[in-house]
């Protein structure tokens, strides 16, 4: 059998000041109503769940930087998220983090590259880029900012980032990919024509299939198959009509199969190191806009634990199959 690890570390993240709306820092307790970790553990006998609850800060006090909106919250925030996926990963887990607004990509990923030193790639699966800095954003909202923030190729398009001096832009461009884009600004298209960024969108996905597009995105991000993988999953990568209760939902995406099939695919590498679901906003849309939103996303984090649709076989103690 293949080596995957079955330690799951989950931490949830009620941060919503990275955008405008109200609502999507009840993501967490959305998905863990949902029954999250029960589903999880009943996946195989073998699985380890461990559940670090929720993220904490303090916000700092008098900084402010132009055109990045609740900026002081987004830094102090992310300096926790950052130590906790480091922590969750050094103890061993793949570590999933449950989201929340965008934003917090920024210390998930900033925790995973320093677990890994470095040895990381990105797959960022989103309608948006998220690609802006604060001269370029129209919104000011940071949660379309991380990737941006976290590239090593764009550090000298930013001001001095205060209170971020524990977050290095260590992260090569070239370890980037997108999946499922559709709704991408005009200077964050410039960004990823002018360093040929490795970037997917539905029309790619329409050309080529999901499956194919998952191992073109792997070839150019992580050729010789030895990185850790990233996988950042925005749920407005979902189509509207499978993901409606999220704060900017574009129409014309993924279906919740492909979504599934991906994550699925990511597992089966056996190297996710880790995966956010953020942009679940259970205060938009109908009661039953938000069940479909929060059931889909369970699916996908079930996906990345290793959950099959073809069923499991049951194993015995010493793993072998008991028939
Ligand atoms: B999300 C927009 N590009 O910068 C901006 O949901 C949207 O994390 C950002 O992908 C969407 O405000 C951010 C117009
Ligand atoms: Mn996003
Ligand atoms: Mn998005
Ligand atoms: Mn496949």
């Amino acid at each position: 059998r293949k080596n995957y690890s079955t330690k799951i570390g989950i931490v949830g993240v009620p941060f919503e000041e990275g955008q405008g709306k109200v609502g999507v820092a009840n993501g967490p307790e959305a998905m863990r109503k949902s029954n999250l970790i029960e589903n999880i553990k009943s996946i195989h006998q073998e699985i380890d769940v461990h559940d670090y609850g929720d993220v904490c800060y303090t916000s700092l006090e008098n900084v402010e930087v132009p055109n990045m909106r609740k900026y002081s919250d987004v830094a102090a925030c992310n300096l926790q998220v950052s130590r906790t996926v480091e922590k969750i990963l050094n103890d061993g887990r793949i570590c999933l983090t449950l989201g929340g607004d965008h934003s917090i990509g920024i210390g998930t990923v900033d925790g995973h590259i320093k677990a890994k030193n470095e040895k990381v790639c990105i797959l960022w699966v989103d309608a948006h880029a998220d690609l802006n800095t604060n001269k370029t954003s129209v919104s000011g909202n940071i949660h379309g900012m991380p990737l941006a923030i976290l590239v090593k190729e764009l550090a000298d398009y930013w001001p001095y980032l205060p209170g971020m001096d524990w977050q290095k832009p260590v992260l090569p461009i070239r370890n980037v990919a997108y999946i499922g884009l559709r709704s991408v600004d005009s200077y964050e298209r410039l960004i990823i024509e002018q360093f040929g960024i490795t970037a997917y969108g539905m029309e790619d996905v329409e050309n080529y299939g999901i499956h194919n597009i998952v191992n073109m995105a792997l070839d150019r991000i992580d050729p010789h198959r030895m990185l850790s993988i990233h996988l950042s999953f925005d749920i407005d990568s979902l189509d509207a009509l499978e993901a409606p209760s999220t704060g900017t939902a574009v129409r014309g995406g993924l279906t919740l199969r492909e979504g599934i099939h991906l994550v699925e695919q990511i597992h089966k590498t056996g190297r996710l190191g880790a995966m956010d679901l953020v942009e679940v906003n259970p205060s938009i849309g109908s009661p039953k806009d938000v069940q479909k939103t929060v059931e889909a996303a369970v699916h996908l984090l079930m996906a990345a634990c290793g959950y099959t649709r073809r069923g499991l076989i049951p194993r015995g103690p010493d793993g072998s199959p008991i028939r």
